[in-house]
């Protein structure tokens, strides 16, 4: 049993989300925000048996797209002298971590 943590874009995310269930795989999303853009995503835990994980990433990646974008960093960043002008970011795309999992109840 892995379980699969997935920082997606919030818009790619009903889509990741479809993707998922309409394959009989369960999810769950929360709300979350990166360190550099400061503004929302979304991370998914996803849970599941080994030999899916590589079909639950083909999934993620077939529905977050990976685009460029002008941002301009938060002024508390700015502040600190780090960046002061717009910057362009990847966004998009999909940071996935897999990890092993000793136990799953459903209590
Ligand atoms: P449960 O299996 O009891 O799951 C309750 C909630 O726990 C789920 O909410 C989800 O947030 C989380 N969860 C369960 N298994 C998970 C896993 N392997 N990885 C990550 N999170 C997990 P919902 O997704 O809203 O699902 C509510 C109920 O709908 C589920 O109850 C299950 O009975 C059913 N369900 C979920 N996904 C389904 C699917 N793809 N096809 C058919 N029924 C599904
Ligand atoms: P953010 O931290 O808001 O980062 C958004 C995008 O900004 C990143 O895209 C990257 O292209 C850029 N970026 C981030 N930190 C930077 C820095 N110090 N200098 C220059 N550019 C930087 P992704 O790498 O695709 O990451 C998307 C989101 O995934 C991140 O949002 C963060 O929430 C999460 N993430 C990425 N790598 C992570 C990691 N190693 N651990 C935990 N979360 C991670």
């Amino acid at each position: 049993m892995k379980l699969i943590v997935a920082i997606i874009n919030n818009d790619d995310c009903p889509g990741v989300l479809n993707g998922l269930t309409q394959k009989g795989y369960s999810a769950t999303r929360l709300s979350t925000s990166g360190s550099f853009l400061k503004s929302g995503n979304s991370t998914l835990l996803i849970g599941t048996e080994d030999e899916k994980v590589d079909e639950v990433i083909e999934i993620i990646g077939e529905f977050s797209r990976k685009r460029k974008q002008m941002v301009t960093p938060s002024p508390s960043f700015m502040a600190e002298g780090f960046v002061s002008r717009a910057v362009e970011v990847t966004v998009g795309g999909a940071t996935v971590f897999v990890m092993d999992v000793d136990k799953f109840l459903k209590l």
